[in-house]
């Protein structure tokens, strides 16, 4: 029997995570930026990643947000990424230039899960879920680019909520999960719409893995401004400072 994991689903790709006890996937903080030498140019390869049904997943250089390489799915292609989290707090962060997708899933295939993120050709939406394997469709952007655009999502697994962040701005809160059952982030599901979708620099933290120690002092020094999600990460001891003791604790 076919598990379904995970918290993501967006892209059509959705992100999705799951109750239940795990075994040996990747800890966090974990994440794939589709590089060499861990990744090779070509069919998707690699021990975090499955491929579900028939479809292609390859690691191209033609399309990239950093680096040199980055996934894509052709149209109708689901993969899932499998984390390890014990978390009550987790920050996914990723880059995704999405094909859009005519139809909203049909909830009724997830058994657990917590956000539910769509691109469709006139909105970006989130699912503000019951807790009981429904929920009420939101759009938290209208008329998205085509471009590249930062997903970063706050899974709250004590509260049994989320926030979604796109390109750095809080564009959802208090959006409940699809099952409130779902007690940890055991990766993310995401599956490409009508055409070819692309994902590069995912990343699984308790923190917004982006910000770095320089990132947090030239915010103390006014040289950058960090927002939304940045801004909230940067608090990482979360005691509504950021100062010193935040740069010590950043990567
Ligand atoms: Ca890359
Ligand atoms: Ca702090």
């Amino acid at each position: 029997m076919q598990r379904l994991k995970h918290a993501i689903l967006a892209l059509g790709i959705a992100i999705l995570p799951l109750s239940g006890a795990q075994s040996v996937y990747a800890q966090l903080p974990s994440g794939a930026d589709f590089e060499s030498p861990e990744y090779a140019l070509g069919a998707l390869n690699h021990a975090d990643w499955t491929l579900h049904g028939d479809g292609s997943a390859l690691v191209q250089s033609s399309e990239v947000y950093e680096g040199s390489a980055a996934l894509e799915l052709t149209s109708g292609t689901t993969v899932s990424y499998d984390v390890d989290s014990t978390e009550d707090v987790v920050w996914v962060n990723g880059w995704q230039k999405a094909s859009s997708t005519g139809e909203l899933p049909d909830l009724t295939q997830f058994t657990s899960g917590s956000a539910l993120m769509v691109f469709r050709d006139d909105a970006i939406m989130c699912l503000d879920g019951d807790g009981a394997g429904s929920g009420t469709w939101t759009s938290v952007m209208s008329s998205p680019s085509n471009d590249w655009i930062q997903v970063s999502l706050r899974l709250d697994y004590t509260a049994l909520t989320y926030e979604c962040y796109l390109n750095g701005a809080l564009v959802g809160s208090d959006l409940g999960f699809l099952y409130n059952s779902t007690s940890m982030l055991n990766g993310f599901t995401a599956h490409a719409g009508n055409a070819s979708s692309f994902l590069d620099d995912i990343e699984f933290s308790t923190v917004v893995a982006t910000l770095t120690k320089s990132d947090i002092i030239n915010h103390l020094m006014g040289v950058v401004f960090l927002s939304g999600a940045e801004y909230r990460s940067a608090d990482i001891n979360q005691d509504d400072a950021r100062d010193v003791a935040d740069v010590l604790l950043a990567p």
